[in-house]
């Protein structure tokens, strides 16, 4: 820590006392709310994926920076007010501090969100899907700063595997490289974010809450750093098929390379144009897989 200089922190009424008692609290990303989805069915999601952790005896801890201050955790009014902004910075590793330091409102990735949490001592945090290894990387160099995180900060993600938008090979042989742990949840097989399925066998599986927290331990007690995926895969009901949306991001990757979209713009633009591709669909389930990872972040956490 450096000298003299400290910043601004805050957390949410529910999330300090929860701390405060050494209770379960699960981590919550903001970037899904400002750039992955749009207005209103962003806030649907985001109070949903909370009360869906309240229910399941932990409390949520959604993580974003309003007006230079790091919150841990967002009071109603303050949420629904991120959920409705239309110019926050989309902030990672690299910017988290710049939006603090210049008093910037901005929405946490999954590499910023894993940074606020192991700073608030959160284990356990839940998303839709990380960023990864973008196609065509070996030209771009495009691969998200989450993967670079998972190796560094101890927190384990609940997600439903990496975006199918990525390239999914290239996603694992990264996080192979830098030691992160790569488990499906109740499969062999890795899920692909809106599908069960993605033709690749995952690295490893574990069938309950208590095995992952127990996993995590084990690497803890044994000086091992950083944090680990879970690809939790979206429930039968509510997933598009693997075919079908190969399709889909087949179009919507062919959009973005004729508008020359890069950058940290990459990401969004896919989601958005596959909204719109599928009428909607995609969104319902992307919310699906949310909740789905919320729950078990939520048993994960409760286990520790
Ligand atoms: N998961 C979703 N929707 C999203 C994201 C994840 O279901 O919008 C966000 C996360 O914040 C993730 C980011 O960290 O996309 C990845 O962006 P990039 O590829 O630019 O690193
Ligand atoms: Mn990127």
């Amino acid at each position: 820590m450096s000298q003299n200089v400290t910043f601004p922190l805050t957390y949410s009424t529910e999330v300090r006392a929860a701390l405060a008692d050494n209770k379960p609290v699960v981590a919550l990303e903001s970037t899904i709310i400002t750039h992955g989805m749009p207005w209103p069915g962003n806030l649907e999601m985001a109070n949903s994926v909370e009360n869906i952790i309240r229910e399941c005896g932990a409390v949520p801890a959604t993580i974003a920076v309003l007006d230079g201050t790091l919150h841990i955790g967002l009071e109603k009014q303050a949420l629904e007010s991120l959920a409705q902004t239309t110019d926050a910075m989309k902030v990672s590793r690299a910017d988290l501090a710049f939006a603090v330091a210049s008093g910037k409102t901005g929405a946490t990735t999954v590499a910023a969100t894993m940074m606020a949490a192991a700073l608030a001592g959160i284990r356990v945090f839940a998303t839709g899907g990380i960023g990864g290894v973008h196609f065509g990387a070996e030209e771009s160099f495009d691969i998200s700063a989450d993967l670079e995180e998972l190796s560094r900060t101890a927190v384990i993600v609940v997600s439903a595997g990496a975006k199918a938008i990525l390239d999914i090979p290239k996603t694992l042989e990264v996080l192979e490289t830098k030691g992160v742990p790569v488990v499906t949840f109740g499969s062999d097989e890795l899920p692909a974010f809106w599908s069960r399925q993605s033709g690749i066998r995952s690295p490893l599986r574990l069938d309950d809450a208590k095995q992952i927290a127990h996993f995590q331990q084990t690497r803890e007690a044994m000086g091992i750093n950083g944090g680990m995926l879970i690809a939790n895969p979206v429930p039968q009901a509510d997933e598009i098929s693997r075919p079908e949306m190969e399709i889909h991001i087949n179009q919507a990757l062919q959009s973005a390379q004729e508008h020359g979209i890069s950058g940290k713009k990459v990401t969004p633009y896919l989601l958005s144009e596959i909204f719109s591709i599928t009428n909607g669909k995609s969104l319902e389930t992307n919310i699906a897989l949310v909740k789905n990872n919320a729950r078990l972040a939520a048993q994960i956490a409760c286990a520790f």
